[in-house]
């Protein structure tokens, strides 16, 4: 009896994990992404005790200014009081540029909980990884794709000499040999080769979310004007993968939590090609 309530137990608490890869050109704002989402969305790996204390109330003081976030607070503060919060936190952190690899789990949260679509982000949690961008770090990518469930491709909207190097690295992506190993394969009759496992075509199999970053600054090429450069190219040959452009700033949480909405919405639909880890 106890352990058919434990199993139910078990089986009811059970967390999906989906591995999303945070990739783009040096300087586009993955690491400024990972801050901010720490910052939205409670941590995976929290002891008990924190559990109820989100980020974004937690007591993050602010070492610059000398602010802090009171755990005391109303927890029912209001999003653009949320927005403001998190926005000043970030601004006052110094982000490095980044040489190895940053890491985190978040458990995962309908934005608006009363949404019909809320149940469906239940238990999910997602471990991001952050890699360095520049142009010597980029061939280290591929060794994280047998992995990854889903990719964050960001670009820096305001540096229009670097779309086509955006262009050309997205399409590398797309098309890397990695996509096609499943890893060794132990069945004897491929001599131990590698299983073809994705579709035919050769390109990726995990969802691609395309974030247009510093949308904030009066420099930045809007959304229209990237669908209709350097990046229409984009749309034909990423035909087959399931992706989207959005806009965003992650200095100023503009368009985060929507993003990541759809993200975990194909990452779900994906489930079936792209297995989650369980925990
Ligand atoms: N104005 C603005 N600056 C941003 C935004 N996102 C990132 N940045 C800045 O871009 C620079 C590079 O950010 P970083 O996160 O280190 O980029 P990474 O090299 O891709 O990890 C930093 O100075 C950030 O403050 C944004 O949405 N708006
Ligand atoms: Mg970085």
């Amino acid at each position: 009896m106890f352990h058919l309530a434990s199993s139910l137990y078990t089986q009811y608490t059970k967390r999906e994990q989906y591995n999303v890869l945070i990739l783009g050109l040096d300087n586009a704002g993955k690491t400024s992404f990972l801050e901010h989402i720490k910052l939205l969305y409670p941590s995976a790996t929290a002891s008990p005790s924190d559990k109820k204390s989100n980020s974004l109330t937690a007591n993050i003081k602010n070492e610059n200014t000398g602010e802090s976030n009171d755990n005391n607070n109303n927890n029912n503060a209001t999003e653009s009081n949320a927005q403001r919060s998190t926005t000043s936190i970030l601004k006052s952190k110094r982000i490095l540029p980044t040489v190895g690899q940053n890491t985190t789990t978040i458990k995962f949260e309908a934005s608006d909980k009363s949404s019909p679509f809320a149940s469906q982000f239940k238990n999910i949690n997602l471990k991001f990884w952050d890699l360095g961008g520049q142009r010597s770090l980029r061939n280290m990518w591929s060794r994280y794709f047998k992995q990854c469930h889903g990719i964050i491709f960001i670009i820096d909207s305001t540096d229009t000499e670097r779309f086509q190097e955006c262009y050309e690295t997205l399409i590398q992506i797309a098309h890397d040999d990695s996509w096609l190993l499943s890893g060794e394969n132990d069945n004897p009759e491929t001599n131990g080769d590698y299983e073809r496992t994705i579709g035919l075509d050769g390109t990726v199999n995990v969802p691609i979310l395309m974030l247009a970053n510093k949308q904030d600054l009066p420099q930045a090429v809007d959304l229209v004007s990237l669908k209709t450069g350097v990046f229409i190219k984009l749309v034909s040959e990423l035909e087959a993968t399931d992706s989207k452009l959005l806009p965003v700033s992650v200095l100023e949480n503009q368009g985060l939590k929507e993003s990541l909405e759809w993200l975990v919405t194909r990452l779900i639909y994906n489930k079936g090609n792209k297995v989650p880890q369980y925990s």
